[in-house]
């Protein structure tokens, strides 16, 4: 992926003999965020901009380097004569690559996946953790109450992926886990990873308004440290709010 001199943008695939190139109809402005897919099947090249076709190629069949010894290059490029003198001036985050075409629709829902609406309030009550010296062996202890924000629409754990996260832990209870207990009561009580054993609860308190709490044991929490940067996730709902402790990172359980 290149931006050229008139803010555009361009990607490109292939060896240098059968370079095969797309530049963006769209101008790009500084300082902004793209959600950008180059998208490369039998028969065309195409630029994707914020989930939408931007433009598209069918100069050619092209080509992917596989079988060819020559480097995948991303945020550069390696043209003869220009070998790695054009590094992008940005960053570049989440960066994907997939061994197939994909389609329209998924480019859409790839993009949509990463417009996440925040809770318009987020707070923990109750939050304890502890160390302990080997691997999975961590426990955590969370409590706390989120509102929807109103350009949400709404969460729904029976069929959404629910994820806390704290720094490098995340705990990913995946879409289709948790069972509604009793209207607005929902639970999921087991083993994520292998390794945590997990109970959680996200009740409706309100309207818009839920509490939540989650429990893990046999978890890994190495490299923890303060602030503890937590994420509750619902969904496209999130909450992200960091949580400072007094003193050392270790608490007894008070149960
Ligand atoms: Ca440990
Ligand atoms: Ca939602």
């Amino acid at each position: 992926m290149f931006i050229l001199a008139s803010s555009e943008l361009g990607g490109a695939g292939g060896i240098p003999a059968a370079i095969r190139r797309v530049e963006s109809i769209k101008t790009i402005q500084p300082n902004t965020w793209y959600f950008v897919v180059m998208n490369v099947n039998s028969t065309k090249v195409a630029l994707f901009i914020n989930g939408e076709l931007d433009n598209e190629s069918s100069s050619g069949l092209p080509r992917i380097a596989s079988s060819i010894n020559i480097p995948t290059i991303i945020g550069n490029n390696n043209y003869p004569n220009h070998v790695y003198a054009n590094p992008l001036q940005g960053s570049v985050d989440d960066l994907r690559i997939y061994n197939r075409a994909l389609s329209d629709s998924e480019i859409l829902e790839l993009y949509n996946e990463g417009k996440n609406v925040d809770f318009s309030n987020f707070t923990f009550i109750d939050f304890k953790i502890e160390f302990k010296e080997t691997i999975n062996d961590d426990k955590l202890k969370a409590e706390g109450e989120f509102t929807l924000n109103d350009a949400s629409d709404g969460i729904d754990p029976l069929n959404e992926d629910v994820v806390v996260v704290l720094n490098n832990f995340s705990l990913t209870i995946p879409a289709g886990s948790f069972i509604e207990e009793e209207y607005g009561e929902f639970k999921f009580e087991g083993i994520i990873n292998n390794t945590a054993n997990a109970k959680m609860e996200i009740k409706t308190t309100g309207v818009n308004t839920f509490k939540f709490e989650v429990e893990a044991e046999g978890i890994d929490l190495t490299g923890t440290a303060n602030p503890v940067n937590t994420i509750f996730m619902v969904g496209d709902d999130i909450g992200e709010v960091s949580v400072r402790f007094e003193g050392e990172l270790k608490y007894e359980w008070e149960d």
